[in-house]
């Protein structure tokens, strides 16, 4: 008893040294994780900005990989614009599939609220979607939704878009 207590003494009589080894490992790991998270992955972290010129990046799910461009380009203000919109089977969008569809929706989630009009898909030829009706009729930051659908399965990415 008495040795355990003793030893308990002197555990916590070293314990002012390694408090500081923790703090040390601390910012270490943080050190390490920050280079990580600054290499954004461009298919997971599109920016904001270089959206609005078209991005892709893959579903919730991992299994679409989404392509999109504008027309015109960047997106403009409060003017009705178009999309082309490819689905991949792989992150190098070398596999484009031709079996799924694909519905897109704009929100800003900032003011809740979406587009005033609904867009749709008025052709798709070998893969290719073409997508009318886009109209994002404020400058700020919307959420550029593409719902991807194959069968009965669906899958969503979000691509963050600033107008200026
Ligand atoms: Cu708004």
């Amino acid at each position: 008893m008495l040795v355990l207590a003793a030893c308990v003494s002197a555990d916590r009589g070293g314990a002012d040294p390694p408090p500081p080894e923790p703090h040390a490992g601390a910012p270490t790991a943080a050190e390490g994780a920050s280079p990580g998270a600054a290499a954004a992955d461009p298919d997971t972290g599109p920016d904001p900005a270089l959206a609005a010129s078209g991005a892709h990046g893959v579903t919730r799910g991992g299994t679409f990989w989404v392509e999109w461009e504008p027309a015109p380009a960047p997106i403009p203000v409060n003017e009705p614009f178009e999309l082309l919109v490819r689905v991949y089977a792989d992150g190098e969008r070398t596999e484009l599939l031709d079996d799924v569809l694909v519905n897109v929706t704009g929100w800003m989630p900032g003011h809740g609220h979406g587009m005033h009009r609904k867009a749709r898909v008025v052709s798709r030829r070998e893969g290719v979607h073409r997508v009318r009706g886009m109209l994002f009729h404020m400058s700020g930051f919307w959420e550029l939704n593409v719902d991807v659908t194959r069968q009965f399965y669906s899958e969503r990415v979000t691509f963050p878009v600033e107008l200026p």
